[in-house]
C-alpha cells in the first residue's frame, strides 16, 4: 500500500475549491521551507554556529543565526504563495506579499532557539487565517483575528525525525519527512490526545512566581498518592514548545506556561498569534483542550500582534481539573497541603 504524500492529502482535501486550493498551496510552501530548515538543522555545527547571536528581535530577545535563516527561508517560500501578508516573531511588522490575496500567515519561524546548540528538538509553528476584506494587510490590525477563525495551523518538528503536524479543521494529521526523496508522507491519519494522563510539563523553577491556582494544581500532582489525586504522576519539561506538544499528542499529558510575577511574564511567555493559537487549534482538533486557565485560547480577541498569553493545553481531564482550581479556589485544598501545596515559602 502506498503511503499518501502531503501533496496528495492536500489535493484530495482541496478538490476544486479555490479557497482550499489557496490554503493547500500555502501549506505546501511552508513544508518546502520546513524541509530546507530540517536539512540545515541536521547539519548542526557542520553548518557553522547556528546558535550565534545575530541581533535582537522585536521581543527584545537575541535573534540567532538559525532564527534569521528560518525566517528568511519561510519568507522566500511564502512569497510564491497566495497570501496577502505574513507576520513573524522575527519581524516588527507584517510583510506584504499580495494585498489582494485572501490569506494571512503568522509564524514562529524557529521555536526553541535556546536548544539549537544542544541538539534538542526545535520547530516552526504556523497559523493560516483569512484576510478580512478591507483590512490593510500591512497593519497589525489585519492580523487581530480570534484563533477560532484560523483556516489551518500546525508545526514542523526538527527532531530525530522531521514531522509535520497539521490541521485544516478536519482533525489533526501527521506527516514524516522521507529525507531521501524530500517527501512528507502521511504517518498519522487521526491524532487523538488521550483524555487521561499522569504526565505534566511546566518549568518548576518558576513555582514561587505562579498564582495560587497553578501552585495548588501542581501541588496535587506532586502529592501523588498522598494527595487528592490518589495516584503518582510524572513530569517532563523539554523547554521546546513543539517538542512538549508533540509528546502530548502522542501519549497525552498537560503543558502549562502560566502567567507569573516576573517582569515581562505577567501574561506568560508564549505569544498568542503564532504559538498559542496554532497549537490550540492542533490540540483541539486532536480532542484535547487549550486554555489560559480561565478561558479558551481560541476565543480570545487579540489586542496586539506580538502579545503574550498564558498557555495550558493537553488531556481534557487535566484541563478540567485546572479549570476547577480557577473556578473553585478551594478545589486545591488538599488535606495535607492546603493552598500552599508542597512548596514552602
Ligand atoms: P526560546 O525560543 O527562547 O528557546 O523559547 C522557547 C519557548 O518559547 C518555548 O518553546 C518553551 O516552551 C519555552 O520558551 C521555555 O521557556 P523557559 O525557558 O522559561 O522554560
Amino acid at each position: 500500500m502506498t503511503t499518501k504524500s502531503l501533496d496528495a492529502y492536500l489535493g484530495a482535501w482541496a478538490g476544486a475549491d479555490a479557497g482550499r486550493i489557496a490554503v493547500a498551496r500555502t501549506i505546501g510552501a511552508i513544508a518546502e521551507a520546513g524541509r530546507e530548515i530540517a536539512y540545515l538543522v541536521a547539519e548542526g555545527p557542520l553548518a557553522g554556529d547556528l546558535a550565534a547571536a545575530v541581533t535582537n528581535n522585536v521581543q527584545g530577545e537575541v535573534q540567532k543565526h538559525l532564527d534569521k535563516h528560518s525566517n528568511d527561508s519561510l519568507m522566500a517560500a511564502l512569497k510564491q504563495a497566495p497570501i496577502a501578508a505574513l507576520a513573524s516573531e522575527e519581524l516588527d511588522h507584517p510583510y506584504v506579499v499580495d494585498p489582494s490575496a485572501g490569506l494571512l500567515v503568522a509564524l514562529d519561524p524557529l521555536d526553541g532557539s535556546s536548544n539549537i546548540d544542544t541538539n534538542v528538538s526545535i520547530g516552526t509553528i504556523f497559523s493560516i487565517m483569512p484576510h478580512i476584506t478591507g483590512k490593510n494587510p500591512a497593519t497589525h490590525d489585519a492580523f487581530l483575528i480570534p484563533g477560532h477563525r484560523q483556516l489551518a495551523a500546525g508545526y514542523v518538528l526538527y527532531g530525530p525525525q522531521t514531522s509535520l503536524i497539521l490541521t485544516v479543521g478536519a482533525g489533526t494529521v501527521g506527516f514524516t519527512l522521507d529525507r531521501r526523496s524530500g517527501t512528507f508522507f502521511l504517518t498519522a491519519k487521526q491524532v487523538a490526545i488521550k483524555e487521561k494522563t499522569k504526565e505534566w510539563a511546566i518549568n518548576a523553577s518558576n513555582q514561587r512566581q505562579w498564582d495560587d491556582e497553578i501552585r495548588s494544581y501542581i501541588g496535587e500532582c506532586l502529592a501523588g498518592t498522598d494527595g487528592p489525586r490518589g495516584e503518582d504522576t510524572n513530569m517532563r519539561w523539554v523547554g521546546s514548545l513543539v517538542a512538549d506538544c508533540h509528546r502530548i499528542l502522542v501519549r497525552g499529558g498537560v503543558f502549562l506556561y502560566p502567567a507569573d510575577k516576573r517582569k515581562g511574564y505577567t501574561e506568560g511567555r508564549l505569544r498568542l498569534m503564532y504559538e498559542a493559537n496554532p497549537i490550540a487549534m492542533v490540540v483541539e482538533q486532536a480532542g484535547g483542550r487549550a486554555i489560559t486557565g480561565r478561558e479558551r485560547i481560541l476565543d480570545i480577541q487579540p489586542t496586539a500582534l506580538h502579545q503574550r498569553i498564558p498557555l495550558i493545553f493537553g488531556s481534557t481531564t487535566e484541563i478540567e481539573r485546572i479549570e476547577r482550581h480557577y473556578a473553585e479556589p478551594t478545589a486545591g485544598e488538599a488535606p495535607l497541603f492546603g493552598k500552599r501545596g508542597l512548596f514552602r515559602e
